[in-house]
This record gives C-alpha cells, structure tokens and sequence, in this order.
C-alpha cells in the first residue's frame, strides 16, 4: 500500500540521514515531491547537487538531470534514478551521431562562424561536444543572457534541441524569424530561404512533446471563456502560442509569477501538469486552470513514483544500490568546460 511504501521511504531517509541528497524536480507527483530534500527546476538542482556533501543523491527528476548531477558531483558520490526509464523525448530528439553529421554539414557551408549552445534538456554526448567546441549549456532561466553571450564569441549559433526555446529566445533579443534557420536531424537538411550569410541562429529540429500541447486554439478559448484571465507559458511553446499569451518564461519564472501575485487574480498556465495542480493547490485565493482543460503530464517525468522510490533506498540501505548513472571521465570533463561556462556566469 501508499502508506507502507511512505513508511519504507521513511525509514530509508532516517537510516541514510546526512549521507543521503533527494533532489525533486517541480514536474514531480505530488507524493514524490513529498520525500525531496529539494525542489527545484534544472538549474536550481543542478547548482544544489553540485553544493551537497551527500555520498548518495536519488534523482528524482529525469535522466540528463541526473546525468547533470553526475557531472557536477566528486568521483566519491553517486547518482541514483529510481527508474531508468525515465527519459525525456526532447533530449532523445538530438543524438550524438546525428550532431557530428549537422557540424560537419553546416561548418562546411558556412566556415568557423558557429557556436554550438545546448539546452540542459539534453545528452551528456551533447554536453561534451558543445563544451569541446568552445560553447556552453543554457537552461530556460538563463537563455537570454546565455545566447547574447554566445553571440558575441561567433557569428552565428547552433540552438540544440530545442527549437521553440531557442526561437523564443532569439525572438525576445530581436533576432528576426528571417535570420533563423531549422536543422532537420532526419532529414539532413537545412531549412532556410535566403542568403546562408544572414543566418544567426541554427534551431535544431527538436521540442518538447508536453508543452507542444498547448495551442493557439487553447489561447482563443481561454481569451473567448474567461477574457479576465492572464495567459503565462512556458517558453517551450511554440513559437504562435508565446506570442498570443501575456507572459512567458521559465518554471521559476512561473512560479514566482504566481506567487506574488494579488489574491483573487485569474491565470490560465501553459506547462506541465503536476507543476499546475500543485500551483492550483498551493494558491487557493487565485484562479488558476491548465491553459490546456486536459492537463498535460510529463509521462517519463512521473514514471518516478512511489514504489520506484522505495526500491530504490531500499536498495541503498541494503548497500546494493540499483541503477547508478555514471558518465564517462572524458565526457564529463568535455561536458563540465559547456556547464561551467554557464554556471559561472
Ligand atoms: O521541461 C523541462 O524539462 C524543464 C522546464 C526543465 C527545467 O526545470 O528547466
Ligand atoms: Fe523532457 Fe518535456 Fe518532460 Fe521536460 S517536460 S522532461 S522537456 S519531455
């Protein structure tokens, strides 16, 4: 049952004490979230895993964050995910295999003019490649200010995975929708009308399969049932969505949004379900729905659950620890050059 499970974690957290870190992403079940040591988005995890002296961290989460622990962790400290089949289809999106070929095709086109920048939201391969090339790893919180750097140290960037977040940001820093082009992974391809010179931003051909459901339709109904409602998503909408809705901007961005916002206010938010419900609870003097009525679940985020939790402590307390995530020294080292330059900044 839930109630033995929570007992079992429980005990496993009492036992394991100072020697044990759980980080929990917001788009965590609630029940999940309950156990974290703590909550975060990307970034604020990364740095707290990065801090913590704990010998073992339980990522909940998915599988490049805790990659992205590893990373950042000492050789004496090991990451753990309760299910190894917790992924995420926008990092799959981008291969490693698949990058080599664009790099190859796009410096050849276009000489030594490309910065390559990745979202977080990817491989630790992608992480080492970008942090080989001179570039560095963005996080939805950061990206502006990520980019106009990147920008001034080529003429041009290659934007992996994630094209929404990507064109949203250069968008945002007044780089026009003619100077951005889209590299189509399967196809091998470059997507783009007009002089190869003019090309700022190169999108990778990757998105986000849960906040790709949020639509224009979903705007125009909000606008069309309650004309009192302020719109806010998540810049990994598409590119129409962001710029029908009022506000976009990333998870700690929403959050703070809604937080400090006036009791009795009325929001329509376009982003992950468990994050919605939990602000939908946790504010009870605003109006809050899913810009989406039928909600939008992480399905590989929750495949964190309680009785993956509880196997995996257990596991732990028993000192035969299952699914540990190690990345190799090299690609750690590559990938630590791409995450420093942007958690230095
Ligand atoms: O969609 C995600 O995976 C996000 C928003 C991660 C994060 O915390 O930046
Ligand atoms: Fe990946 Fe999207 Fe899930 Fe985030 S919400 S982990 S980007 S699939």
């Amino acid at each position: 049952s839930d109630e033995a499970l929570k007992q079992l974690i429980q005990n496993a957290k009492t036992e394991l004490g100072n020697d044990l870190f759980i980080p929990g992403h917001h788009y965590q079940k609630d029940d999940v979230i309950a156990f974290a040591d703590a909550r975060g988005d990307s970034l604020e995890l990364a740095r707290k895993s990065a801090e913590t002296p704990a010998k073992h961290i339980v990522f909940c989460g998915v599988h490049f964050m805790a990659e992205t622990a590893d990373i950042l962790t000492d050789d004496d400290q090991n990451v753990y995910l309760p299910d190894m089949r917790a992924g995420c289809s926008m990092a799959d999106m981008a291969n490693i295999d698949q990058t080599e070929i664009a790099w190859d095709r796009l410096t050849d086109m276009l000489g030594d003019t490309i910065l390559p920048m990745t979202y977080v939201n990817s491989t630790a391969a992608i992480k080492a490649f970008v942090g080989k090339h001179g570039g560095a790893t963005t996080t939805s919180s950061n990206c502006e200010s990520m980019m106009t750097w990147a920008l001034t140290q080529k003429e041009r960037i290659m934007f992996l995975p994630d094209q929404h977040l990507g064109r949203n940001t250069a968008y945002n820093l007044g780089i026009p929708l003619e100077q951005m082009a889209v590299w189509d992974p399967i196809l091998e391809t470059l997507i783009f009308e007009g002089d190869l010179d003019d090309i700022k931003v190169i999108l990778w051909k990757g998105h986000c399969s849960v906040h790709e459901n949020f639509t224009v339709h979903n705007v125009e109904s909000v606008r069309a049932e309650h004309p009192d409602m302020t719109i806010i998503v998540h810049p990994e909408c598409k590119r129409e969505v962001v710029a029908l809705s009022d506000d976009a901007g990333s998870t700690r961005h929403i959050i703070q949004t809604i937080e400090n916002a006036p009791a009795g206010s009325a929001w329509a938010i376009g982003t992950e379900m468990n994050l919605v419900k939990r602000l939908i609870d946790e504010n009870p003097d605003k109006h809050i729905i899913s810009l989406n009525p039928h909600m939008c679940p992480c399905l590989t985020m929750n495949r964190i659950d309680l009785p993956h939790l509880a196997w995996c402590l257990d596991s732990l307390r028993q000192g035969e620890p299952i699914n540990p995530i190690t990345v190799d020294e090299t690609t750690s080292e590559q990938a630590t050059m791409a995450l420093e330059r942007m958690l230095k900044r």
